[in-house]
């Protein structure tokens, strides 16, 4: 076997790197937190630390500049990229976009904060905006049921219960039960924080700029894009229509 043949034989093994996201199809890259439950247990507070979440959204607005997304969504322990139908960021290859944008979360996250962590990655597809903003309700609508969830256990385990026996309250009861079991304990989960029932979403925003031209003397006004961060997004319609917004860049 000549040196050629052997080589490319070993290339075809590389048997998935030829594999490309579809031409002209939306893209979200979904990063999430490994083994975040007991990473977040040894370093944070439960069931939400106001430090953990804005290590996520700094690790969501390095990956919105570093890939160029359109628009980067976090909640718990992920964040989603949205890509536009024609980037070419890596040739469009799968590995690429999955590797990569782990390694950037991963290392961003790991500088942030002084510890250790790591994100897997995947990537989801679709069609057109209306699939768009299916995917960001679907992943909001996640926030919100992880936040109930979470508020209602903790408080349990607060209040003295074991890990089992705060699970056994909780299986089987519905939403209106959980927030009433949060009342009798004093909470009312719709005055809690919005980042954690909604959210966080990050996108490109411009704005113009006064400043001076040193060579004429005079003033100009010039147009330039910064991160805009929103802790308070909304939900529902009224969210589908600023993520189709946002997917089409008219902001
Ligand atoms: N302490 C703390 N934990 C958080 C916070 N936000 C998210 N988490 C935790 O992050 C975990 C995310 O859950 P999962 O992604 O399903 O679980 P995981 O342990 O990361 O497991 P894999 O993703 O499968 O590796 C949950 O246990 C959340 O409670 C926070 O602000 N504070
Ligand atoms: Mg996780």
């Amino acid at each position: 076997m000549d040196t050629d043949e052997f080589e490319s034989r070993q290339r075809a093994r590389e048997y998935f790197h030829s594999l490309r996201v579809l031409p002209g199809a939306w893209t979200v890259i979904r990063l999430d937190g490994r083994s975040f439950s007991r990473f977040t247990e040894e370093h944070f507070e439960k069931p939400f630390d106001p430090r953990f979440g804005e290590l996520m959204v700094g690790t969501a607005q390095t990956l919105l500049t570093e890939l160029a997304g359109r628009y980067a969504y976090t909640e718990s322990d992920e964040i989603s990229l949205l890509l536009p139908p024609d980037f070419t960021l890596f040739g469009r290859s799968v590995e690429k976009l999955v590797s990569i944008s782990a390694g950037i979360g991963s290392a961003a996250f790991t500088r942030a904060a002084g510890e250790a962590a790591h994100f897997d990655a995947r990537i989801w597809l679709g069609v057109d905006v209306t699939d768009v903003a299916d995917y960001f309700s679907w992943r909001q609508s996640d926030a919100t049921r992880c936040a109930l969830n979470g508020w209602c256990y903790w408080t349990l385990r607060q209040d003295g219960r074991s890990a089992e026996e705060a699970s056994r309250a909780l299986t089987g009861t519905s939403t209106s039960d959980k927030n009433e079991l949060l009342f009798r304990y004093g909470i009312n989960f719709t005055e809690l924080p919005a980042w954690q029932r909604r959210g966080v979403g990050l996108w490109w925003e411009t704005y113009r700029h006064a400043g001076r031209d040193p060579v004429r003397g005079t003033e100009v006004t010039s147009t330039r894009r910064r991160v805009r961060v929103d802790r308070e997004l909304p939900m529902k319609a009224e969210y589908r229509e600023l993520v189709e917004r946002v997917a089409v860049d008219r902001v």
